[in-house]
């Protein structure tokens, strides 16, 4: 029910600010100067670095933190993303950590008093073969037996879902069923790395933008500090969580990541009529598509296959993209593009991503997230704030960590990412 006060105060408070240029609206977050020592740094102010310093300081206390950001909060791949929420992974291990966090999203709005325009439209992936068909099926009964929702639609079963899909049998990618994940969706990225960063901002949490982090100094086995563009400070735990720029901090503390760090393209159209209230994924061609609340149709490619830290792609990708996502929805076909830009993506041989301590005491990653990695922002900065507090991982983290490299213990999910690496 609406409070009717509140909604007067606030209605009043949107007109006098409005009069008064906004100049005296209180800031979502403070701009602090960073401090000479916190108790832990966060390195990355994308989703994930900001949810872990939001639990760090709501569920385990610790609130002489901060979060070092070299840009701006969610310039990374965090507000790049075509922002697909899903949990229908092959493995017990994925659907343990992709549910807890499809779980956390839906109270994320309540939680943080911030709207992340979580929306549960569905998700469907369509299958162009009767061999990814069978693969499909296969999938589809791992996840029911993980109690995760999951349905095998058929090609007219998918026309009646999507009346502007076409299931015409002699287009190119032939549509010869798919399947769907009702409570998947989508939610609103910049909102995200905003709510947690207002959250963190109101627990005490330090977020300092323009800060890059250039130097990781230990006292032989311990972390020591950073070195960053403002200076010198002092820590004894670090969570780096930098996604395509993992490597380039692993080296700065003399460590080697298994990531390679890849270009990923995405556009949008022009704004349009509500069209599209599902979206579609197609991992034989590396296309997804949704329509934004502005009426934009997202669209997202597959990784180009070079490495790469310039946030750009080349040409051919999203081109072979887009004239097959126009054979499967003509309707797109006179439609101009309005955007287009690339992040760079941080992929694991396995697919899967690292939550985990490091030989250095006091060092923890969060990454190789690769494709995939803004479904999981709760549940990743819920289970890395835990091991960061705790030293040590809990049952969902425990099979990301570094060791299984060398154990050989991979969760290979490459059918499940969805975009090849
Ligand atoms: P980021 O948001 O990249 O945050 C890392 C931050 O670290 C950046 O802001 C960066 O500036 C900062 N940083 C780097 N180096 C330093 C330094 N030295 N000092 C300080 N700060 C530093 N995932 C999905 O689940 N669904 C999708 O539909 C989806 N679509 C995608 C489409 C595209 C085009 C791309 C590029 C990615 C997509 N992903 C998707 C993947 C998803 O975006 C990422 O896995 C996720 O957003 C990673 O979040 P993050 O917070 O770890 O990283
Ligand atoms: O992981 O669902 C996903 C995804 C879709 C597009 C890019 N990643």
């Amino acid at each position: 029910m609406i409070n009717k006060t509140k909604q007067k105060y606030s209605i009043f408070s949107l007109a006098k600010n409005s009069l008064s240029y906004h100049l005296n609206w209180k800031k979502a977050w403070r701009t602090p100067e960073p401090k000479k020592s916190y108790d832990a740094i966060i390195i990355g102010g994308g989703g994930h670095g900001l949810a872990t310093a939001y639990y760090l300081a709501s569920i385990h206390g610790l609130k002489n933190i901060a979060v070092l950001e070299k840009g701006w909060l969610g310039g990374g791949n965090t507000g790049r993303n075509t922002t697909i929420i899903r949990s229908n992974y092959l493995w017990d291990e994925s659907a343990s950590i992709y549910e807890h966090a499809l779980k956390l999203w839906e109270n994320l709005s309540s939680e943080l008093n911030f709207n992340v325009m979580f929306s549960q439209r569905g998700v469907l992936t369509i299958s162009h073969s009767e061999h990814e068909l069978k693969e499909m099926s296969r999938r589809v009964h791992a996840i029911r037996l993980n109690g995760i929702d999951s349905e095998i639609l058929s090609p007219k079963e998918i026309k009646k879902f999507i009346p502007i899909i076409n299931i015409d049998q002699s287009i190119r990618y032939p549509i010869m069923g798919g399947f769907l994940q009702k409570r998947g969706g989508t939610a609103r990225h910049d909102a995200v790395a905003w709510g947690y960063a207002r959250a963190a901002d109101s627990l005490g949490v330090d977020i300092i933008q323009n800060c890059e982090v250039t130097g990781i100094l230990r006292d032989q086995n311990k972390i020591k500090g950073v070195d960053t563009t403002k200076g010198y400070i002092s820590t004894k735990k670090i969570g780096i969580v930098v996604a395509g720029h993992s490597s380039i901090l692993a080296e700065m503390a003399g460590l080697r990541l298994p990531i390679q760090s890849r270009p990923l393209q995405a556009l949008v159209s022009e704004p349009i009529k509500p069209i599209l209230d599902t979206v579609i994924m197609s991992n034989a061609v590396h296309m997804y598509i949704s329509q934004s609340d502005k009426g934009e149709m997202v669209l997202g490619a597959g990784v180009d296959k070079y490495n790469s830290y310039a946030q750009k792609g080349s040409f051919p990708v999203p081109q072979h993209m887009i004239s097959a996502a126009v054979e499967l929805f003509p309707v797109l076909s006179r439609l101009r593009m309005l955007r287009h830009w690339g992040g760079i993506v941080d992929t694991c041989p396995d697919a899967s991503p690292i939550i985990s301590k490091t030989d250095i005491d006091g060092l923890f990653f969060n990454c190789g997230w690769g494709t995939g990695g803004f479904k999981a922002t709760p549940g990743s900065g819920h289970v890395f704030a835990d091991l960061i507090a705790n030293d040590n991982p809990n049952k969902i983290s425990a099979p990301y960590s570094l060791d299984r490299f060398n154990t050989g213990y991979l969760i290979d999910e490459h059918g499940a990412a969805g975009v090849a690496h």
